[in-house]
């Protein structure tokens, strides 16, 4: 905890200010204004940060680096100022120079460096694993443009590229003297030296790895560990371009372009694997740089290799970056010159995988002939490991060549990555319990058998610090005045808050600040779309990427279903409701950018309709992200979680809405299962097929669209008005949305769960009009939110995959 009160504050930032812009404070700009208090912030941290290091250094202590190809990490200005314990004292600071520090804050870029739940994730663990004082570091890719930015015009998402380093990145620090070189293409010779096979890799690409450290800032605890993210250069410098004859000049020039596309663009894809050899380069471009930084640190610190395993565990994301596996092989075997038993030994001992979808459509595979020309050592290594482990199946499943051939590592001319995941990790896990139930049953079932220690669950989190107290300042009020703050530190005291929820005085205080957000949300939406939203109707909310699995088509189909009614009879008793959409569909995703337009033209629809307009709006926000989500999020009462079940691996959003109490409708899907059971059955509003009549269907088929659709006398209007012309003149607009609940029998199970989800939402309306009762909901589903902070998943991972020191247990 940072030791400033707001008079040396004051001081210092208007020191830092004059120092930096040559001018008074009071001349300048608010975005120099926000520059300076963020470059004041990271002098704060830098102390700690290098105290960190050193401690480190010195330390036996296990290093924890989290690979993923995806940081999320949003907005870190009043994250810091949170953390190092100085926000109060800051907004108070800058309130006495005429300084709006929240508007400061919103000043600052999203760093959008991930598409969804995954890269979240992984900025949660950030956080949680400095505020845990676990030396937990993340290693990933600094693109050059993140995730693009979404513009909504006239109804359509239009994709504009995230130039998110146009202003200086105040939290980055340059670390030119730890780049590394990755060797790409090229030719392995092999030669026997003293009896020994050697591997020298020739005629290879050079790529220059220069890394950009972030600071994680832990929760007053003095603790700063590193993100570190990794840019693609040149290997010579611009100088040596004019010396190049002009053949050599272009030749250069292209080298220069194809190394930079390395960390130019984040893959704005998930759930769909995107099988092109830039993907393939960038994932062993960040894995062999983050790598062989932190053997050579290791190193140059006097570490034994043979003691790396005690000493380090790396942990992949997903499978992007599993080619850790076999360039740690690489390291261990061609630099460190250990044999194949032990080099091996030590790979699965130290890497441990998590796995973070089921569908099918994300599975990665390389082909052969791709993989090994790019990669030529990285391929010889794949090969003998997939060969010493397919001699182990023959031996162990005889006869068994269905079997052997499903868990081969290479096969059908592809490298599965998934595969070689398993094999060479000593720990799998799923995200929720329903997930890893799943993947040890179904998806990785073969394997699941053969390695049954290796699989186990570690429901997903998130932290409760920019989830609770950053975005939600009043209710984080509320409850420190009754339940103390024990609860900062230990999230599942929040548990203490249900015992007030009998204070009717409370539970209004509940709907007051509720209100307060919704507000300040309403005139967020007037600002940016110009749609005025009653703050006392139901803030109905879907956020999350556009995808069919989640379903944003079902919600649509409700909303035109009660416009439709309301039409009939406009004297229909509801409560009004506001649905609030936001979402980005990947560029390449027809399905998905339509479901847009079909949101957008209902909202259209229904918004210019007199005739409702005191009973539904609909509103499509843009440009989904962090810094969106933390405004959104405080100011719902439902949150919608309506995915087909078995197909949303966790979901975290959840969590999110849940802490902020907001009521949840859900399908008993991911870590809604959890919830539920968290906050029982009454404080939850559940629908649909579960998982064991959803897998079913898959399995055994029965199920038809058509039939459902012409036995609904609704379902039979709704399908027709989406073809025809009633919300759009052009009928074939969204012909795509009704094909594929109809022709194609609906594969996400839409219709079949629309009665379920309708009644579902009429239970939500009458529980809604008892108001005390609703505020007695939305408590318990604070109460209960605990048991989902970060803080608890990486204290299980750091138990029970990783072999951290738990020093954590002092706090
Ligand atoms: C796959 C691919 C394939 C290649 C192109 C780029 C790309 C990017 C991401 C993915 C996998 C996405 C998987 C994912 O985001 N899963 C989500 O993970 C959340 C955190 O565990 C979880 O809460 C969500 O349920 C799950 O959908």
């Amino acid at each position: 905890m940072l030791d400033i009160n707001k008079d040396e504050l004051k001081k210092d930032y208007e020191k830092k200010f004059l120092e930096l812009n040559g001018k008074e404070l009071r001349d300048g700009a608010d975005l120099q204004k926000y520059e300076a208090l963020g470059m004041l912030v990271r002098d704060y941290v830098i102390r700690a940060w290098i105290n960190t290091n050193k401690k480190y250094k010195n330390s036996s202590e296990k290093q924890v680096y989290y690979f993923s190809m995806e940081f999320l990490l949003g907005r870190l200005l009043g994250d810091a100022l949170l953390n190092l314990g100085i926000r109060e004292t800051c907004k108070e600071a800058l309130d006495e120079l005429g300084i709006d520090l929240y508007k400061l804050e919103n000043l600052e870029q999203d760093q959008g460096l991930g598409n969804g739940g995954l890269g979240r994730l992984a900025a949660c663990f950030l956080d949680s694993m400095a505020s845990l004082n676990i030396p937990g570091h993340g290693c990933g890719i600094r693109y050059k443009y993140g995730f693009f930015e979404q513009k909504i015009i006239d109804g359509k998402q239009v994709e504009v590229s995230d130039n998110w380093l146009r202003e200086r990145n105040v939290w980055e620090m340059k670390k030119a003297d730890k780049s590394e070189i990755v060797k790409f293409g090229g030719e392995i010779k092999t030669e026997t030296i003293n009896g020994k096979l050697m591997f020298t890799h020739v005629n290879y690409e050079p790529v220059l790895a220069l890394p950009y450290d972030t600071p994680v800032v832990g929760y007053k605890n003095e603790v700063v560990n590193t993100l570190r993210l990794w840019s693609a250069e040149p290997v010579c410098n611009e100088f040596d371009f004019s010396s190049f004859n002009r053949g050599d000049f272009l030749k250069a020039i292209e080298y220069k372009n194809s190394v930079e596309s390395i960390s130019l663009v984040l893959y704005p894809e998930d759930s769909f694997y995107e099988g092109k050899k830039l993907r393939l380069k960038q994932e062993y471009f960040f894995v062999s740089a983050g790598l062989q930084s932190i053997v050579r640190d290791y190193k140059k610190h006097g570490g034994n290799i043979l003691e790396l395993e005690e000493k380090i565990a790396i942990h992949i994301n997903d499978t992007h970056p599993t080619l850790a596996i076999p360039e740690l092989m690489r390291i261990l075997m061609d630099d460190e010159r250990l044999d194949w038993e032990t080099a091996w030994r030590l790979t699965e001992n130290i890497v441990s995988y998590t796995n973070h979808t089921i569908l099918a459509e994300a599975l990665e595979k390389w082909p052969v002939e791709m993989f090994k020309k790019l990669l030529p050592r990285i391929y010889m290594i794949v090969e003998e490991i997939n060969e010493r482990f397919c001699k182990e199946l023959w031996n162990k499943y005889i006869g068994q060549w269905d079997k052997i051939s499903r868990m081969s590592i290479i096969g059908d001319g592809y490298i599965r990555m998934a595969n070689l995941a398993i094999v060479a990790s000593h720990s799998v896990n799923g995200v929720a319990k329903l997930h890893t139930e799943i993947l040890k049953k179904k998806e990785m079932a073969d394997f699941y058998y053969l390695y049954p220690k290796k699989f186990n669950n570690k429901t997903n989190g998130i932290t409760h610090r920019r989830w609770l107290l950053k975005c939600n300042p009043e209710l984080t009020n509320l409850l420190t005045e009754t339940i103390g703050e024990s609860f900062i530190k230990h999230p599942t005291d929040l548990e203490n808050f249900e015992k007030y929820l009998d204070d009717t005085n409370i539970r209004e205080k509940l709907a007051q600040i509720k209100l307060n957000n919704k507000n300040k949300l309403a005139t967020e939406i007037y600002n940016t779309k110009g749609i005025i939203v009653d703050p006392n109707s139901i803030f109905d909310v879907q956020v999350k990427r556009i995808h069919a699995y989640k379903r944003q088509t079902l919600n649509c189909l409700r909303i035109m279903e009660l416009y439709n009614r309301l039409i009939e009879n406009p004297n229909l008793d509801i409560v009004p409701r506001t649905f609030i959409f936001a979402g980005k569909a990947a560029p390449g995703y027809y399905l998905a950018k339509n479901t847009i337009e079909l949101i957008s033209s209902i909202a259209h629809k229904v918004n210019n309709d007199p005739r409702v307009k005191d009973k539904i709006k609909v509103v499509m926000m843009d440009n989904y992200r962090v810094s969106l989500a933390e405004k959104i999020i405080p100011a719902t009462d439902l949150s919608e979680q309506i995915s087909t079940t078995t197909k949303e691996a966790s979901g975290t959003s959840n969590m999110k809405f849940m802490m902020n109490g907001a009521v949840t409708i859900a399908t008993l899907d991911g870590a809604n299962i959890e919830i539920k059971d968290e906050v029982k059955e009454d404080n939850i509003v559940i629908f649909g097929l579960d998982a064991e009549e959803v897998l079913n269907y898959y399995k055994n088929g029965g199920y038809s669209s058509w039939d459902v659709c012409n036995n609904d006398l609704r379902l039979m209007k709704l399908t027709t008005e989406l073809i025809d012309g009633t919300y759009n003149v052009d009928r074939r607009r969204f012909k795509c949305i009704h094909e594929n609940l109809l022709d194609y029998n609906d594969e996400f199970f839409v219709l079949k769960d629309f009665d379920e989800y309708l009644k579902a939402q009429d239970r939500v309306d009458k529980l809604y009009r008892d108001s005390s009762n609703w505020q007695r909901m939305c408590g318990v589903n604070i109460a209960h939110s605990g048991i989902f902070s970060s803080d608890r998943t990486i204290k299980e991972y750091a138990t029970g995959i990783w072999g951290s020191e738990v020093l954590y247990k002092n706090l």
